[in-house]
């Protein structure tokens, strides 16, 4: 399975995240995808491959244009404003909800931090650009190794991306891998592309991105957004809107889930994706379904990711495996690895 590693990953790598008023450790540290790589080395599992330069009209095909001006500045801004700046990562402070004007693009740095995000979890760092793009174009070869012919690939990455919209940043996620691999290979030629997304929490980045489209199917299995991040999107109800009017199936589970019933699940979200009739398959991978996961709250065990990827493998569709949470970092290697090793045992 080729492997297109984000070898630029470490440049992001915030030293703290607001959470529930004190700054605390980032969970989301560059030895999750170190951890990754040294298991799939150890099993001979993938063939590192050079991810190519990411075409600027597919970036703003999926990100407005205004966003991403902001974000590949943003931490010369900061830095300007403040040489003390250097020595701590942006954190937004405002956001323009309900009532106030989210068209209009002011001078403050902060005012935009915030009209760009969605919490205050999402450290940007000095190499928050050049890993999250570096990221994008991962998933972008990615979506072209499918497009000339392989089965499946791995976009190991981060900063992760399910939860980045058309122009916001927030859970960690600042450019959006899954929904740009879907994109390419729409352009590429697929007609229809599905993203399957099993991580723990809801991808509301990649739901709104597509939330309007009937050429791109978004599935998702996750922590009911009543108790779990990201809390205001990612119920059941969500079914998508105009051409893309049931074309999202997102299917919440209560904190605690085990195996058993989430692979039930699983199995109700690749069942509404072979009906869409998709031409491939994105999986937003996410290992923080985990039972020993630090922030989220199901219970799959190491073994369980094995019939994790034999399942998917069973839609015989080509899919891209796309790399997202995960943060039990000694474990996070195997748990990914396995789900690409079932894959593989029956791809
Ligand atoms: C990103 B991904 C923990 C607070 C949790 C945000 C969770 C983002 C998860 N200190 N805040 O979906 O794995
Ligand atoms: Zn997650």
């Amino acid at each position: 399975m080729q492997v297109f590693y984000n070898e630029h990953h470490a440049l992001h790598h915030g030293r703290h995240e607001m959470f529930r008023g004190a700054l605390v450790p980032c969970v989301e540290v560059p030895a999750r995808v170190d951890h990754v790589l040294q298991e799939l080395r150890a099993r001979g599992l993938g063939r590192i491959a050079q991810p190519p330069e990411i075409p600027r009209d597919l970036l703003e095909r999926v990100h407005a244009p205004r966003y991403l001006r902001f974000l590949e500045g943003a931490w010369d801004e900061w830095v300007v404003l403040d040489a003390a700046n250097a020595q701590r990562d942006a954190i937004p402070s405002y956001w323009p909800i309900r009532g106030f004007r989210s068209d209009v693009l002011p001078a403050s740095f902060h005012a935009r931090m915030g009209l760009f995000s969605f919490d205050a979890g999402s450290p940007l760092t000095a190499g928050t650009w050049a890993a999250a793009s570096q990221g994008a174009a991962c998933a972008v070869g990615g979506a072209r190794a499918l497009l000339a012919g392989e089965r499946s690939a791995f976009v190991l990455t981060r900063p992760p991306g399910h939860h980045a919209g058309p122009d916001f940043f927030g859970g960690y996620c600042f450019l959006n891998n899954a929904a740009l691999a879907a994109q390419a290979l729409r352009d590429g030629g697929c007609a229809r592309v599905a993203v399957l997304d099993v991580d723990y929490h809801h991808g509301n980045g990649t739901q709104t991105i597509f939330y309007e489209r009937g050429d791109v199917f978004f599935a998702s299995v996750h922590g009911d957004p009543r108790t779990e991040y990201p809390y205001f999107l990612g119920y059941g109800d969500e079914r998508g809107a105009g051409a893309g009017l049931d074309c999202n199936l997102n299917l919440p589970l209560p904190r605690g889930t085990g195996f058993a019933r989430w692979r039930d699940t699983l199995a109700v979200a690749l069942d509404a994706i072979a009906r869409f009739g998709a031409d491939a398959l994105v999986v937003s991978l996410g290992v923080d379904t985990f039972a020993l996961d630090p922030i989220s709250g199901f219970g799959l065990g190491s073994a369980d990711y094995l019939r994790v990827g034999e399942d998917i493998a069973a839609s015989a569709l080509p899919t891209l495996f796309v790399f997202e949470g995960g943060y039990a970092v000694a474990e996070v290697g195997v748990n990914a690895a396995n789900v690409l090793d079932g894959f593989l045992s029956r791809a």
